[in-house]
């Protein structure tokens, strides 16, 4: 098995929740880029993501780019064929089983299969499941398809649980890349409970609480993109959040209580120490 899916199945197993950052080349560039990085470079998170649903320029130099400065492999999210690119390590090889249209269904995957397998890129097949995110989203203009209603959680459960039994490695809850409403957390636990492949979640999370409340629900990745656009300073809470997930605010005062009790405890030990040296 190949590291990026590894690293997914080995923290899942452990419940360690993880964050992807999306770039979109179409958009991260210029001052937009640089702010990334460097943001990007002082809180790390698990994965950074390449890709948009309309992208057509070659996205090799962005790769090659952001393994320079990030030091990190770069995992692509491909919105059609153009965006296959051999400088990344991995890819989301996305099959878009909410819609009814062959063409994302299969129709891509046939076009470009023999090249991909030959290109030695780590290959996760991946279920995506457009959700309605109360905002028209590229990907349903793009691919002509129609999200599944943001109420309708059995839906969404029976397609996951097709991609599951498809032999597909993930399943990917799209609301649609600044979606104003991310997929609702009921549909999420929903989801996962009737699903025992690793849940990614995208689309419209721009708050800590956002973030948490997917993870609570039973996400195992959640994945950010607009919010940084806006602010790349964002990623620095959205990592905290990630990294400190499960734990409660009390085990954290209680830690900090210990470290009180040590400093004191070294604190008298030097009282002590001085005061017999005196005597
Ligand atoms: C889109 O899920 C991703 O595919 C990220 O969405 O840009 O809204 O964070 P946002």
């Amino acid at each position: 098995m190949n590291n990026t899916y590894k690293k997914i199945l080995e923290n899942r197993e452990k419940n360690i929740k993880m964050l992807a950052v999306l770039l979109d080349p179409d958009k991260c560039k210029g001052s937009v880029l640089s702010g990334t990085i460097a943001a990007l470079k002082a809180d790390v998170p698990d994965f950074i993501f390449v890709g948009g649903s309309h992208t057509q320029l070659s996205i090799d130099s962005l790769i090659e780019l952001l393994k320079e400065e990030l030091g990190t492999e770069i995992v692509l999210f491909p919105g059609n064929v153009s965006q296959v690119s051999t400088k990344a390590s991995a890819m989301l090889y996305l099959s878009l089983l909410s819609g009814r249209n062959a063409e994302f269904l299969i129709g891509q995957h046939v076009n470009s299969s023999v090249a991909i397998k030959r290109s030695g890129l780590e290959i996760i097949p991946t279920g995506y499941i457009l959700i309605d995110g109360k905002k028209p989203s590229s990907v349903e203009y793009m691919t002509n398809t129609r999200p599944i209603p943001r109420d309708k959680k059995e839906i969404a459960l029976s397609t996951a649980v097709a991609a599951e039994l498809l032999g597909m490695s993930l399943v990917y809850l799209e609301a649609g890349s600044g979606a104003n409403m991310p997929v609702d957390p009921e549909m999420i636990r929903h989801v996962c409970f009737g699903t025992d492949i690793p849940i990614v979640v995208g689309g419209g999370i721009k708050t800590p609480e956002q973030l948490t409340e997917a993870f609570e629900a039973g996400a195992d990745l959640v994945v950010v993109g607009n919010v940084l656009e806006d602010d790349p300073s964002k990623i620095k809470e959205l990592v905290f959040a990630t990294r400190n997930f499960g734990i409660e605010p009390y085990d954290l005062n209680s830690q900090a209580d210990s470290w009180v009790d040590e400093e004191e405890e070294i604190e008298k030990f030097i009282k002590y120490q001085s005061f017999k040296k005196n005597l």
